[in-house]
């Protein structure tokens, strides 16, 4: 029978020779530490035989939130094996976000931080989940234990390209997190054409500094890689200095702008620290034109801006090399996030539905082989989505120019986006409001230099109360993923409404945009 695993796609593109190194990475305490490709076989096979003799069912969630590590990303490739479904989960999720996600799974399997494992355990075995396992970044906890018994040969589970194989929580346009149901075939597809559009090429080397529990560092990076049988250097955390030294050795990176504005702030990285390298791919976030142009300027290399979201992996991107199409006229245009993918479904409509003229502004809707089937158990936020003739409607706005460019230039969804991490504002006022003496927030976005975006908290007090700035900040701190907690909060006498008394959020927007002007 045919075998749609993406994880058989990935593994066949594995080099001949098995004994070379996949991963080169450091230990926890700074030791060099290699990983060959036949260590990552073994290391998925045993993993994958071990989730096998749990016998759980078919379509069982596995729920991961750990440090990054190779042994991480080694329980990703086992999950697909197994042909488990894959649900990753910021480390920076505290208690109350990890309940509501693991609730909404109902995972069979829970992988946690050893450190976590009494708070998560609990949670889990509330909601159901069978097993609980732990791993440490330093290979520690009860996955390896265990794991090591097992086989390190595994025969991959048979999938189908509809078959889902992983879930990623995003918050789509409103509301609270809805889980992207993603399938073999919308992982494999997207992950094919991105190799050949971006010229994955024999030797290429890619440094690997994203986070593994998003689309970005877990799919679009790690599968042109292993897709390519290319070898990643591999950094647990974005160190600006240790990055810039590894480019001589390395031939592509992928990164949100922040790592680009924080790379331009090191001395180090000059036009003989990038020689080597042959490619700059940024996205999740807009990056600002300044930006494309310091490096530039800095470097000799353009970079290379896509488009993309969780429920639809990547859609559009500038152009690896000139199109001949266009006789060899296209670049890669700064502010521009470039041409919709080989195979991807682009269009712009007006709020009335119809489509508007080129260049003039609408809601940019997507269709394609990498379109995700829909939010788990909610069919009916899944069909709000989707228009009549079944386009997704990404809730970002923007326009198309006559020669096919595709520029972002808002959202329709009230979505923040700060250092590549997106923050709901709903969620956030949700908890807010909740605080003693609160009558009622608003959170906006705000221009910030590191960031690019960062939330700004303003909130009414209860009648004859006090509400407490600081006080404010501490408590969220305890509640909420650090990446969501608001950079400032103000108490003032009232908000801004219209004349349905709708908070005007463009105003205060308005009124802070200047806050963290430097
Ligand atoms: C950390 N902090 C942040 C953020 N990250 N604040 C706002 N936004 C953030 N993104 C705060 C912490 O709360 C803390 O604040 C202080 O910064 C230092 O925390 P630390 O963890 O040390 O920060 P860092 O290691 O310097 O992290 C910054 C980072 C990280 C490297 C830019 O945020 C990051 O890796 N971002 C990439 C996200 C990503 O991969 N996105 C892809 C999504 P305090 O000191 O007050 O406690 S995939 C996607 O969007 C789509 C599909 C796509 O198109 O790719
Ligand atoms: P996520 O919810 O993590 O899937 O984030 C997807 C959203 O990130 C998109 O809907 C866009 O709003 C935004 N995004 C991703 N790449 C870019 C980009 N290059 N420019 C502007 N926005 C982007």
């Amino acid at each position: 029978m045919k075998n749609d695993n993406l994880f058989s796609a990935l593994r066949a593109a594995f080099p001949q020779d098995l004994d070379t190194i996949a991963v080169e990475t450091t230990s926890a305490s700074g030791e060099p530490l290699n990983y060959s490709w036949r260590d990552l076989d073994r290391m998925s096979a045993r993993i994958a035989n071990l989730l096998g003799s749990l016998n759980i069912p078919s379509g069982s969630r596995v729920a991961v939130q750990v440090e990054k590590s190779v042994e991480a990303m080694a329980l990703y490739l086992a999950t697909l094996r197994a042909g488990y479904v894959f649900l990753p989960l910021n480390t920076a999720y505290q208690s109350a976000e990890i309940e509501y996600f693991i609730t909404n799974a109902e995972p069979a399997v829970v992988v946690c931080s050893p450190q976590n494992f009494g708070w998560v355990s609990k949670i889990a075995f509330q909601c159901g989940t069978q097993s609980v396992f732990t791993l440490g970044d330093d290979r520690s906890g009860t996955l390896l234990e265990r794991a090591v018994h097992c086989a390190d040969t595994h025969e991959p589970a048979v999938r189908q390209s509809d078959d889902m194989a992983a879930i990623l929580y995003t918050s789509g346009t409103t509301g609270r997190s809805k889980g992207a149901m993603l399938s073999h075939g919308n992982l494999l597809s997207n992950a094919v054409m991105l190799k050949d559009y971006w010229g994955w090429r024999a030797g290429d080397v890619l440094i690997h500094a994203l986070p593994i529990f998003h689309v970005h560092g877990l799919f679009v990076a790690i599968h042109a890689a292993l897709l390519n049988g290319s070898k990643m250097l591999w950094f647990s955390k974005f160190e600006p200095k240790a990055v810039i030294a590894a480019m001589e050795r390395a031939t592509v990176f992928m990164g949100v702008p922040t790592l680009y504005v924080r790379m331009l702030a090191e001395p180090s990285l000059t036009k003989t620290a990038t020689r080597n390298m042959r490619l700059f791919i940024s996205g999740s976030a807009p990056l600002l034109i300044e930006t494309f142009r310091e490096w530039q300027e800095r470097t000799g290399h353009t970079i290379l801006e896509r488009y993309g979201m969780s429920e639809t992996i990547m859609l559009v991107s500038n152009p690896y090399r000139a199109d001949s199409r266009y006789d060899g006229q296209d670049e890669r245009r700064g502010g521009t996030v470039g041409f919709p993918l080989p195979g991807v479904g682009v269009r712009v409509q007006g709020d009335d539905g119809q489509p508007v003229p080129v260049g003039e502004i609408g809601n940019i809707q997507v269709r394609g082989p990498n379109v995700f089937s829909g939010y788990w158990r909610m069919p009916e936020k899944t069909a709000e989505e989707f228009t009549k003739d079944a386009w997704f409607k990404t809730g970002d706005v923007g326009k198309v120019d006559a020669r096919g460019y595709v520029t972002i230039v808002g959202r329709s969804k009230d979505l923040i986006i700060s250092g590549g991490y997106n923050v709901y504002p709903a969620e956030i006022e949700g908890f807010i409001n909740e605080l003693p003496g609160v009558a009622e927030s608003a959170l906006v976005g705000v221009p910030h230099p590191d960031f690019g975006e960062v939330g700004v908290a303003v909130v009414i007090a209860k009648p004859g109360q006090m509400a407490d700035a600081e006080g404010i900040i501490a408590t969220l701190k305890k509640q909420l993923a650090n990446f969501k907690i608001p950079k400032r909060c103000f108490v003032v006498n009232e908000l801004p409404r219209n004349t349905m008394g709708k908070v005007q959020k463009n105003l205060l927007r308005a009124q802070y945009q200047d806050l963290f002007k430097g």
